[in-house]
């Protein structure tokens, strides 16, 4: 045998390594609590969270936890707003402290970005196409450009009787390569239109997040999907049921997902920086970088 080469390990004793939560997140699986981990809303408060609604064009209600303020929903008083920011705000610590010590490598220096309440019934939901759940897609926000850093998104369902349906595919990797051609891969542009505006926007807006090569194709990318008929049709799918009381935990950017049934769900997104990823070489931006062989990250 010639012992230069490494011997392969069929009789070895070594415990087979086990994949960490990290691992399994940062390559597209969704992880799935069937009793949440941390504390919901109880009784009366979620009888309330409950009761309230979305506001007039609004796709979901929104809390900020870094400004404490939630939009997106129909006021009624004083009171009500105040306790629905209190609310959510709880929401937002429960599900942060949780999370901050299941994966403490990302809680060093992830963002904190929005919590979302979700009281419509997705199924049947009248939203235009880009806007669409039921449409497997994966997640880019069009105000809040990531630039790079990956989307966590941690989800509880609070109905009390009623699962929240999804479908999840591909994971980015595989959507790369098979339509990111097709959705136009980003190219050295000499003199593109960003090259005037991006300058001019900097100045009137200088608090503005702006997007980099990687946000506009990440967009274009989730636009284009929803769009792809063969994708939907014959992509491959899995289905889940998530029950009352249950959670997942998932980075949307790169698990294709689509919501096909269920109200009120609750939601927490973290941004989560290349430098604290466990696999910062297969994420999203990595992998596009490496696909388009030009710089698609902001300095
Ligand atoms: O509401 C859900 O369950 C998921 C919806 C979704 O895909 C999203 O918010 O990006
Ligand atoms: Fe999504």
């Amino acid at each position: 045998m010639d012992d230069r080469l490494p011997s392969l390990a069929l009789h070895s004793s070594a415990p087979p390594r086990t994949t960490s939560l990290e691992e399994r997140l940062e390559r597209g699986e969704v992880v799935f609590y069937s009793t949440c981990p941390f504390l919901l809303p109880q009784g009366e408060d979620r009888e309330f969270l409950l009761a309230q609604r979305g506001g007039w064009g609004q796709k979901n209600i929104n809390f900020k936890p870094a400004t404490g303020m939630a939009r997106g929903f129909r006021k009624q008083s004083a009171d009500q707003v105040a306790r629905l920011r209190q609310l959510l705000a709880d929401f937002s610590a429960h599900a942060t402290t949780w999370l901050s010590t299941t994966l403490p490598g990302y809680a060093k220096s992830w963002r904190l970005d929005q919590v979302t309440f979700r009281p419509e019934e997705e199924h049947g939901r009248r939203l235009p196409q880009a806007a669409r759940n039921d449409l497997l897609h994966i997640d880019a926000f069009p105000g809040r450009p990531s630039n790079g850093d990956r989307i966590l998104r941690l989800f509880a369902n609070v109905n009390l009787t009623e699962p929240r349906v999804w479908l999840t595919s591909l994971p980015f990797p595989q959507l790369l390569e098979r339509y990111g051609t097709d959705a136009g891969l980003p190219c050295r542009k000499p003199l593109d239109r960003s090259f005037f505006w991006e300058p001019i926007m900097a100045c009137l807006q200088p608090a503005r997040r702006r997007r980099s090569e990687y946000d506009r194709f990440m967009l274009r990318f989730h636009d284009y999907l929803k769009a792809n008929r063969e994708f939907q049709a014959t992509g491959p799918k899995r289905e889940w049921s998530f029950p009352p009381g249950s959670a997942w935990l998932a980075f949307t950017d790169s698990a294709s997902h689509a919501v096909l049934r269920g109200r009120y769900a609750l939601e927490h997104s973290y941004f989560v920086a290349p430098e604290a990823l466990t696999l910062p070489h297969e994420s999203p931006a990595a992998r596009l970088q490496r696909a388009c062989g030009v710089p698609v990250l902001k300095s």
